[in-house]
């Protein structure tokens, strides 16, 4: 009786067979669409335990799609990769948020993704300002110039850590994390911010990082406000600094993945890393998995806030790469361990 190779035929082809640590069968890279053939072949002349490795011909269906056929479209495509620029509103994506839209988020929120990178610099200023993080280098940015006004916040990396602040008016706070994550491995990062009491938290990896209490209230940002800085507002703006305010204001230099907002406060303690990617559920107000692989918009799994891909610079950016969080290594070939039993 031979198991079923179904769900793993579509895209795949054997590129060997191993029995008993051996390898008995190498294709040298010559497609084996006719592994049955082959399959019958093995079978007949063996008993036993043996596997295959099987080898990606149509890259384009992630492997988790093809084991679990109907699952959330993974984000396995593409990251994007920033150059920190920092300059002529380009190497950033752009996201409106007026008039209003879902990623407008200024009540109960978290914001998650995954970064990777081993840039260095940029400073951070915990304390009661909201501003601390505006001389880190710059990741997620809903800054609006000068005072809070009706409310903004950013995330930025400051000597490998994050660095988060939200401000309304005058009231604000900076926190500031302690572990390194420009390390050159994708981390997962979050930072959740509750309105009622104004508590605001970082998570590297699931890990409390820091926290500290800020200002209450809607941070939102105010609908029909006029603006000086029409690069920079109304947008909420991933990968560059909004206002190119110049190298004390720098701008983030590497990867992003699947940054999801949602309007709760998804962890109030220590949860384990995702190992998948992030999910479109209730509490999602935006999701960006960065898989168009071309073009200039970005695409909100959520629906109602899509974004612009601003391209250009020395190096351009934002380029798409295929490093991204949970893509199996293209030198990694994937392997699928399947009992073979003659009767
Ligand atoms: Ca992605
Ligand atoms: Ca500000
Ligand atoms: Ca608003």
């Amino acid at each position: 009786m031979l198991y079923s190779l179904s769900p793993l035929q579509k895209g795949y082809v054997i590129a060997a067979v191993h029995f008993c640590g051996e390898v008995i069968v190498e294709t040298q890279g010559i497609e084996m669409r006719n592994y049955r053939l082959w399959f019958v072949r093995i079978l007949a002349a063996l008993s036993g335990v043996a596997f295959l490795v099987l080898t990606p011909v149509a890259p384009a269906t992630p492997p988790d799609r093809l084991m679990h056929p109907g699952a959330e479209p993974a984000s396995t495509g593409y990251a994007l990769r920033f150059y920190g620029n920092g300059t002529g509103d380009i190497d950033r994506v752009k996201v409106r948020i007026d008039p209003p839209t879902p990623a407008d988020v200024g009540g109960d929120f978290t914001i998650e993704f995954w970064m990777k990178t081993t840039a260095s610099g940029g400073t951070c200023t915990p304390g009661a300002s909201g501003d601390g993080w505006i001389t880190g280098r710059t990741i997620i940015d809903r800054d609006v110039y000068g005072g809070g006004d009706h409310g903004d916040y950013g995330i930025a990396l400051a000597s490998g850590r994050i660095c988060f602040g939200v401000a309304q008016g005058s009231s604000g706070r900076t926190i500031y994390g302690s572990t390194n994550v420009a390390n050159g491995q994708w981390r997962h990062i979050a930072v959740t911010r509750d309105a009622s009491n104004g508590q605001m938290q970082i998570f590297v990896d699931g890990q409390l990082d820091a926290s500290g209490a800020g200002p209450t209230g809607d941070i939102s940002y105010r609908n029909g406000r006029s603006t000086a800085y029409p690069n920079s507002d109304p947008f909420l703006v991933f990968g560059a600094e909004k206002h190119d305010a110049g190298p004390d204001y720098p701008s983030y230099s590497g990867l992003l993945d699947d940054i999801r907002i949602s309007n709760v406060v998804r962890y109030t303690g220590a949860f384990a890393r995702p190992a998948a990617p992030h999910a479109v559920d209730g509490s999602t107000v935006a999701l960006y998995r960065f898989d168009e692989g071309s073009g200039t918009i970005i695409i909100d799994a959520a629906g109602g806030s899509p974004g612009e891909r601003r391209f250009g610079g020395s190096p351009a950016g934002p380029v798409y790469v295929t490093d991204t969080p949970f893509v199996l290594s293209p030198n990694l070939k994937p392997r699928a361990y399947l009992p073979l039993v003659v009767r």
